[in-house]
C-alpha cells in the first residue's frame, strides 16, 4: 500500500536517529499504517492523488523526527513503554491563563511551587500562541501559530516552561486552533491579496446563494455578538466565519490545509508541549443540509492527524475539545461503530452539567440517568472530568434523558439559567445569561465555580451560615470532579473560591463577551491566606489538595475503566463506583441536599465485599450506623482498604 512504497526512503533518512530509534520509528510508520491510509482516502481520495500526498506528509513527519529534541524523545520512549501515563490517578490538571495567572510565561515559572502544592500534574495554558491585535476571542483568533504571543513572552520560553514542569513530573497542555485563523494570520492575508493557494485555504463565496443554503441548518454560536456564520469581506467575498467575524474558518477539505496543520501541531510539540487541546474539532468539516458539526470527517481528520503525528512524537496526547451533545462525546475518543484512535483525551462535558443541574435541583435523578447513558470510553483514553473552563456552561440535556425521569427538558433548562443566573425564587447562585437565543430559547450561563455555588452572595450579605454551606457545596462538586474518572481540571482561583470578576467589563475589547467575568486575574493575597485554616480561602484550598492527594493513592481512580453509578436508593445522593483491574475498589457518595441524609448499607454492599473505609470526606460524614450518613451537601470516598 501506499506508505509501505516510502518506507526504504524514509528508512535512509532517519538514519541518522541511529538503528534504535530509527526502527521504531518505521515500526511506528508501519503499525499505524491503517488509521492514516483509511482515513486521508476517505478524506481526500477524490481529486488528489494520495501518493503524492501520502509522500507529502509523511515528508513532514520524517522532517519532525529529525528534529525532535532529545529530551523529547526520551520522554517519547518513556511514553511508548507507558502509554497509560496521563491515565494515572497521580494526574491533576490545572487550567489558567499565564498572564491572568502570573504575568507572563517566565512568570510562570516561579510559580509552580504553588501549583505542586496543591498537586497539580498538569498544566493548560490558555491560548498563548499570537493572537490577531484587538479583541481575539481570548486568544482564539491566532495570527501566527508558530510565535508566542509577546505580551506573554517567547518560543524559547515556552520550551523553557516545559522543561521546567517536565523536570518535576508534570506536563503541558495547550490550545491549537485548527478550525479558523485570524483574519490577520498570513494564509488569509495572502488569500485576500489574491493568492489562489490561499485562497483555497478558506471557505469563499462569491455572493449569498451558499450561505443563504447552508445558514437554513446551521446554529449559531455566537448569536448575540456575530450572528450568522459568514462575513462580507471586501475584495473576497462572503468567507465563513463560524464564531466572530475576524475567525474565518478553514477548508479542510483542502489537502494543503491537512498538511499545513501537520506541520503546526508537530512545530508545537517539538516544542515540548504534551497535550494538545484541540480546538472546536466538531465544527472542522461541513455539510449542507446539516448544523456542519460531528461531521464523520471530523472525526477522520483528527484521526489521521493523530495517526502521523504519533510516528514522530509518540509522546503526545490530543485532547479534542467537543462539547457536544451526550451521545456524540465518546466518539472524540475513537468510540465508533469499532476503535479508530483518535482523541485521548475529551472533556466530560455531561458530568459537568449534571453536577450543576444536581446542585440548583437537589436531585440526583437526572444525573444518574444520563451519566448511566453515557457509552463506555475506550481503555486507552480518559476523560477530563471538570467543573468551570474559561467558557460558558449550555445546557447540554437530552431530552431522552430529561423524559425518562419525568422532567420536560426545555423548562428543566430554563430553570437551570434562571437559577444559575440568580432569577429563581430563592437561588444562591450568581452568574450571568451569555448569549441568549431567543429562537432557540437557549440561555448559556457565565459566573465563577464560587460565584454558581452561593458563595459571591452570601459574602455580599455577609452570612456565615450562608458562607458555609455555598463552600460545602463547593468541594462537593470537586469531591465528584476529582474522583469520577479521568484527569480532574482544577479552574484557576477555584481553589481559593474566586468571585466573578467585578471588573471584567471595564477592558473595551472584554465589553461584549460577559465569559470574562469567570476569567479574574489570579489574587495571590486571597492565595497568601490559603494556610489560615479559618479563612475561606484555606478551607477551599486545603480541601482541594487534600482530594490530589488521597486520589494519587486510590488505585480505583486510575482512568482507563468504567465509572459505573449505582442507585443510591436515595434522590439527593449520587454514588459511582469504580474498580481498578487489580481488584481495588471506589465508591463515591455524594449529597446534593441541604439536607442530613442516611445512605443505605444496600449500595455499599452492591460494590465492596467487607465493610469500606473512608479514604476522604466533608466533615460530619458517620460511618458508625449500617450504612452512612452525609451532612448537608455531604460527600464521601470509600474504597475497600
Ligand atoms: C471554543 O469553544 C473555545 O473554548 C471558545 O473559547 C472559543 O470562543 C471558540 O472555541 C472559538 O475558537 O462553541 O461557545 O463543541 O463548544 O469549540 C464556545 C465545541 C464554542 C464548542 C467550542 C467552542
Amino acid at each position: 500500500m501506499i506508505l509501505d512504497e516510502l518506507v526504504p526512503d524514509v528508512r535512509d533518512r532517519v538514519k541518522v536517529l541511529g538503528p534504535i530509534e530509527g526502527e521504531a520509528l518505521i515500526a511506528r510508520l508501519e503499525q499505524h499504517h491503517l488509521d492514516i491510509v483509511e482515513p486521508l482516502e476517505h478524506l481526500y481520495g477524490d481529486g488528489t492523488d494520495l501518493a503524492i500526498l501520502a509522500r507529502a506528509v509523511v515528508d513532514v513527519v520524517v522532517d519532525a523526527a529529525l528534529a525532535r529534541p532529545e529530551a523529547l524523545r526520551l520522554l517519547d520512549r518513556r511514553r511508548e513503554i507507558d502509554h497509560g501515563w496521563f491515565q494515572r490517578s497521580r494526574m491533576v490538571g490545572y487550567v489558567c491563563y499565564a498572564d491572568r495567572f502570573a504575568g507572563d510565561l517566565p512568570s510562570v515559572r516561579e510559580r509552580l511551587d504553588y501549583l505542586a502544592e496543591l498537586g497539580v500534574t498538569y498544566l493548560h495554558l490558555m491560548p498563548l500562541l499570537k493572537p490577531r491585535a484587538g479583541p481575539s476571542d481570548g486568544g482564539y483568533a491566532v495570527a501566527d501559530y508558530r510565535e508566542v504571543d509577546p505580551r506573554l513572552g517567547t518560543m524559547d520560553d515556552l520550551e523553557q516552561l516545559a522543561g521546567d514542569l517536565h523536570h518535576r513530573g508534570m506536563s503541558m497542555c495547550i490550545d491549537l486552533v485548527l478550525n479558523h485563523t485570524a483574519a490577520e494570520h498570513p494564509w488569509a492575508q495572502a488569500a485576500l491579496a489574491g493568492d489562489p493557494t490561499y485562497r483555497r485555504f478558506y471557505r469563499v463565496f462569491p455572493d449569498r446563494t451558499q450561505p443563504d443554503a447552508f445558514e437554513r441548518t446551521l446554529p449559531e454560536v455566537f448569536p448575540d455578538t456575530s450572528p450568522g456564520s459568514f462575513t462580507h469581506v471586501e475584495g473576497l467575498g462572503w468567507v465563513w466565519t463560524t464564531f466572530e467575524s475576524f475567525q474565518w474558518d478553514l477548508d479542510w477539505t483542502n489537502p494543503d490545509v491537512f498538511a499545513a496543520m501537520l506541520d503546526t501541531v508537530l512545530f508545537l510539540a517539538n516544542k515540548g508541549v504534551d497535550v494538545l487541546r484541540l480546538d472546536a474539532a466538531p465544527f472542522l468539516w461541513k455539510r449542507e443540509g446539516t448544523d456542519s458539526q460531528n461531521q464523520t470527517e471530523a472525526h477522520l481528520i483528527v484521526q489521521a492527524l493523530r495517526g502521523l503525528v504519533t510516528v514522530a512524537a509518540p509522546g503526545l496526547a490530543f485532547k479534542v475539545e467537543a462539547i457536544v451533545a451526550p451521545d456524540q462525546l465518546v466518539t472524540y475518543l475513537g468510540a465508533h461503530e469499532g476503535y479508530r484512535p483518535e482523541g485521548h483525551l475529551a472533556y466530560n462535558n455531561q458530568l459537568m452539567v449534571m453536577l450543576w443541574s444536581s446542585l440548583a435541583s437537589r436531585d440526583t435523578r437526572l444525573a444518574a440517568a444520563a451519566l448511566r447513558r453515557l457509552k463506555s470510553i475506550p481503555p486507552g483514553t480518559a476523560w477530563m472530568t471538570y467543573l468551570r473552563g474559561h467558557d460558558d456552561i449550555g445546557w447540554a440535556v437530552s431530552d431522552e434523558d430529561a423524559w425518562s425521569v419525568g422532567l420536560d427538558p426545555a423548562s428543566h433548562r430554563a430553570f437551570l439559567s434562571d437559577f444559575f443566573s440568580g432569577s429563581h425564587p430563592g437561588s444562591f447562585a450568581r452568574g450571568e445569561v451569555f448569549q441568549h437565543n431567543p429562537g432557540t430559547g437557549d440561555r448559556r450561563i457565565s459566573g465563577t465555580a464560587a460565584a454558581l455555588s452561593g458563595l459571591d452572595a452570601a459574602r455580599a450579605a455577609g452570612d456565615e451560615e450562608q458562607v458555609e454551606s455555598a463552600l460545602r457545596r463547593l468541594l462537593l462538586m470537586y469531591s465528584v470532579v476529582y474522583s469520577f474518572g479521568g484527569i480532574p481540571l482544577l479552574y484557576m482561583g477555584d481553589e481559593l473560591g474566586l468571585p466573578n470578576d467585578p471588573h471584567w467589563a471595564d477592558d473595551e475589547e472584554h465589553r461584549t463577551d460577559n465569559r470574562w467575568m469567570h476569567r479574574p486575574p489570579m489574587d495571590w493575597d486571597a492565595a497568601e491566606r490559603r494556610h489560615d485554616a479559618t479563612s475561606v480561602e484555606g478551607r477551599i484550598f486545603s480541601g482541594i489538595r487534600g482530594m490530589a492527594t488521597t486520589r494519587a493513592r486510590l488505585l480505583a481512580l486510575r482512568a482507563g475503566a468504567d465509572t459505573t453509578v449505582l442507585d443510591s436508593g436515595n434522590t439527593h445522593v449520587l454514588a459511582y463506583a469504580r474498580r481498578h483491574e487489580r481488584g481495588a475498589t471506589f465508591l463515591g457518595l455524594a449529597n446534593f441536599s441541604d439536607d442530613p441524609v442516611e445512605v443505605g448499607a444496600d449500595v455499599l454492599t452492591e460494590v465492596f465485599r467487607r465493610r469500606p473505609v473512608e479514604r476522604l470526606g466533608s466533615p460530619g460524614v458517620s460511618l458508625t450506623g449500617p450504612g452512612v450518613r452525609l451532612p448537608a451537601w455531604g460527600w464521601v470516598w470509600l474504597s475497600d482498604h
